[in-house]
């Protein structure tokens, strides 16, 4: 199919915006409208037919609702903004999903072409004219500022290909107003005929390699990225892994002593791989690396290769199944010492989850928190979390056992991002529980969004961790630099303060509940998911460094200044091991 053989119309650039997101199909826009994008939200009025449009109160929201969306489905949506502060306040949003290469397409109001340097309401141009994009830049795939109608159709078509394509990412239309107002007789492009389809393969003999490599392992272990989600590989990983009786969840432990390591769509950040630190995450070498990636800048940028498959993970792990043959399974495995070791290692560590996980204290440890919330949802509820204890203490210990269920901002690690992303998510999968996981710090950065989801029927669980502080960064805080700072949240005369968040909850009209007992969670959870609308449970956590956070498991290199000498000796002598340079 060719675009040509659709027919020609005459329609306005916000037309053709919204005529090819339909054809595309996408169903949801999110934003705040202003003058910059009035012909926008007007012609999206003509099209509610097909796409639904959501108000948010905050535009960095706009794109954390879309990036939700798009962890939640793989498919992207529109967020849209006015012109200036309106599109400025989506710098976070976007940073988020530049990071993690989520795919969001956001649509931001320009001055007039012929309006363009004179200062134009809400323009910033002193360096140059409509010079709101290039701010973007470090944090968008591509973007795009079309100066005539009748270029739309090919801007369009050429930044969704950047956006879905390859590594995903965010991508920016900055789109002048009389762009979108004036009209122009165009072909509007046929995604079929645009798109780049199908998934790249490696290399044969790439694949013919690490098969071998792979074969002669005894202790493999598989590492799991983004990437693996991103190309819906989980199935192919776990064939691998039963193929090879590999671990994957397996920890520090393994993944040091293993002789080979399968990283898929992974990328080695100093936060997963302890900072480069030799023998507490990884050991590579001597351990030998077979990474496969979409993106060939990743391959071997962090660790040298054994062998690097420049790939889809899905076609690239189908492939090495193929070249590895049959073989392997449990039949092979269970027998291994490796495997016992495995079960071993898993055994040990889930008694010391148990401690914090299990503990009856109050005020309770975030740990059980936790684990009472998951209790109250269905096994395939989508957790969301943004940043600081929650975002560790869930990646630690939510059990998740579906693909696209445990939504994180793990690369940007963003405050703010939980609520309006679970809201995405929530509109993603309406049928779903989702519950949004927030410290007190998270919530209170975009709390305004509790109208959004009520404005939208969206019935997200909010459940607020509340410590009166920014906890995670005070641990770190008191083992980097041996005391705290800024972190607790004090009155003037002393006392620990919190707001009374199940009141802010009520005061937006939603349901409302307040645990401070353990085994008072798991109801508030289940009483506020059966309101069958948005819902809010204020949980009160320990503040107590000691139990406040997950168990600590690996090395993390952030420097400790000499006036500090304990800390600073520490910190040298890790740096000195790290693998990296
Ligand atoms: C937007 C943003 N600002 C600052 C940080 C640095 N930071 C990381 S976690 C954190 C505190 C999080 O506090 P809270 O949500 O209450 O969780 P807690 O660690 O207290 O449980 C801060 C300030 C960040 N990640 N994102
Ligand atoms: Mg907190």
């Amino acid at each position: 199919m060719s675009d040509s053989s659709t027919a020609l119309s005459r329609l306005t650039g916000a037309q053709i915006l919204v005529e090819y997101l339909v054809r595309e199909r996408v169903p949801l826009a999110a934003g705040i409208p202003g003058h910059g994008c009035w012909a926008i939200t007007d012609a999206l009025l003509d099209r509610q037919d097909s796409i639904r449009t959501i108000q948010v109160m905050h535009e960095q929201s706009a794109v954390h609702l879309a990036d939700g969306y798009f962890r939640a489905t793989g498919k992207p949506m529109l967020a849209f903004t006015s012109i200036g502060p309106g599109a400025m306040n989506t710098l976070i949003g976007m940073g988020t999903a530049y990071v993690d290469s989520t795919a969001v397409a956001l649509a931001t109001g320009s001055p007039h072409t012929y309006m363009r340097g004179h200062g134009l309401f809400q323009e910033l141009e002193r360096r140059h004219h409509a010079d709101n994009p290039r701010v973007f830049e470090p944090v968008v795939k591509e973007w795009w500022q079309p100066s005539r109608v009748d270029d739309l159709p090919f801007v369009l078509h050429r930044a969704w290909n950047a956006m879905v394509s390859g590594r995903p990412g965010p991508i920016l239309l900055d789109l002048p107003m009389d762009v979108q107002a004036e009209a122009a007789d165009v072909r509007l492009p046929e995604p079929e005929a645009r798109e780049a389809r199908g998934r790249v393969r490696p290399a044969a003999d790439d694949v013919e390699r690490a098969a071998t490599t792979l074969r002669a392992a005894r202790r493999p272990v598989i590492v799991a990225g983004g990437g693996a989600i991103l190309a819906e590989a989980w199935d192919e990983v776990r064939s691998l892994a039963e193929r090879l009786g590999t671990a994957s969840t397996c920890g520090n432990a393994l993944a040091v002593s293993a002789d080979v390591i399968i990283s898929v769509g992974n990328r080695f950040t100093d936060w997963s791989a302890s900072s480069y630190r030799k023998g507490v995450t990884f050991a590579i070498p001597p351990s030998r690396l077979v990474q496969i990636d979409i993106d060939p800048r990743e391959i071997g940028k962090n660790y040298p290769v054994e062998v690097g498959l420049v790939g889809d993970a899905q076609a690239a792990l189908r492939d090495l199944l193929v070249a590895l043959g049959p073989g392997g399974g449990p039949d092979v495995y269970r027998d291994t010492p490796y495997f016992a070791e495995i079960q071993q290692l898993k055994a040990t560590w889930f008694e010391q989850v148990e401690v914090l996980s299990g503990s009856g204290a109050t005020p309770m440890t975030m740990a059980r928190a936790i684990r009472e919330v998951q209790r109250a949802t269905a096994d395939d509820a989508i957790v969301v979390t943004g940043a600081g204890l929650p975002q560790g203490m869930v990646k630690q210990r939510w059990v998740t056992r579906r693909p696209r269920t445990h939504l994180t901002s793990g690369g940007f690690s963003t405050m703010g991002f939980t609520l309006p992303a679970a809201i995405g998510a929530q509109l993603a999968r309406p049928e779903a529980q989702v519950l949004a996981v927030c410290g007190d710090g998270d919530f209170l950065q975009t709390m305004e969004e509790l109208q959004a989801a009520v404005l939208a029927g969206a019935p997200v669980c909010t459940v607020v961790l509340d410590n009166s502080g920014w906890i995670s960064i005070k641990g770190g805080q008191q083992t980097f630099f041996g005391r705290s700072a800024w972190t607790d949240f004090v009155t003037p005369d002393g006392s620990i303060y919190s707001p009374d968040f199940a009141a802010i909850g009520r005061a937006f009209g939603i349901h409302s509940e307040f645990a401070t007992a353990p085994d008072e969670v798991e109801p508030a959870v289940r009483h506020a998911l059966a309101s069958g609308g948005p819902s809010l449970v204020h949980v009160k956590v320990d503040r107590d460094l000691a139990v406040a956070g997950p168990d600590k498991t690996g090395w993390w290199d952030a420097p400790s200044p000499p006036n500090h000498p304990e800390q600073h000796e520490r910190w040298l002598a890790g740096r000195a091991e790290e693998q990296h340079q």
